[in-house]
């Protein structure tokens, strides 16, 4: 973890930020590390935001430095063949969060997974939609507001009035969800990170 990291994203420098990311990736610190410090930033921007110290304004600015940050970081991987199957994910409706899913996506498509991203804001309908066309094994929903919490539980049990969920594992993640949530929703795991999720889906994946 980088304190100097965290704490310039959290300041919104973005100099700092794009100097001590540059500075990680020459010492050889793995992305997924310097995402992580990356996040924890963030997460004290939403605090700050939460306290009325930052406002909306900041919130896009946080959005924009992230962005830029991770334009550096190459590491991430290209996508590789395809061995593990289809793994679903989309931010579920109302909420138009994407940066994690996008990190979720990216390190999931370079450890051998094929995604469908269905994007944000995206209806139940479409994730039903979804996992009829492509068989996922396992389905990932972001949410980053707890007023969507409720969208996010009627999605899942839509997907289980379909007779879907017997066979697909829903795996939900983003900022404020925990295992309460997770229970809430009545979601098979809660994923704080990218490599949690690449480690949970391997264990349901079909190796080609
Ligand atoms: C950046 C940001 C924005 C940007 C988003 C830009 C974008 N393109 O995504 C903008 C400015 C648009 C925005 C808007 C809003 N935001 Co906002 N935002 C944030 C902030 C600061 C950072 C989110 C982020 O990108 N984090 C970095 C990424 C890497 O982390 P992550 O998303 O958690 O993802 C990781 C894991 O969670 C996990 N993961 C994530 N998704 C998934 C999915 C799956 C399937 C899996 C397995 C894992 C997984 O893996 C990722 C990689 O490690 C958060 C604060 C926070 N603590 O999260 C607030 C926050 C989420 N926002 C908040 C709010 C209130 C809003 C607004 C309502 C503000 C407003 N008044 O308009 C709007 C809502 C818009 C909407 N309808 O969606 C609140 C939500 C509070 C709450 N209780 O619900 C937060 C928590 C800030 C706060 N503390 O008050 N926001």
């Amino acid at each position: 973890m980088s304190k100097k990291l965290v704490e310039a994203m959290a300041n919104l420098d973005e100099d700092v930020v794009l100097s001590e990311v540059k500075v990680l990736l020459d010492q050889g610190v793995p992305t997924l590390d310097i995402i992580q410090s990356l996040q924890d930033g963030m997460g004290i921007v939403g605090k700050r935001f939460e306290e009325k110290e930052y406002f909306l304004s900041e919130l896009i600015m946080s959005a924009e430095v992230f962005n830029e940050a991770s334009q550096l970081l190459g590491g991430m991987g290209e996508a590789g063949e395809s061995k593990y199957g289809v793994f679903v994910l989309g931010t579920i409706y109302d909420d138009i969060h994407d940066i994690g899913k996008n990190i979720v996506t990216t390190v999931m498509r370079s450890n051998g997974f094929e995604v469908i991203d269905l994007g944000v804001d995206v209806p139940t309908a479409k994730f039903i939609e979804a996992i009829k066309q492509y068989k996922p094994k396992v389905v990932g929903i972001s949410c980053l507001l707890t007023t969507c919490f409720d969208n996010v539980k009627e999605c899942i049990q839509a997907i289980e009035n379909e007779g879907l969920r017997n066979n697909v594992k829903v795996l939900i993640g983003g900022g404020p969800v925990d295992e309460a949530t997770g229970k809430y929703v009545k979601a098979d795991v809660v994923a704080k990170n990218a490599q949690s999720t690449v480690d949970y889906c391997k264990k349901f994946a079909e190796v080609k």
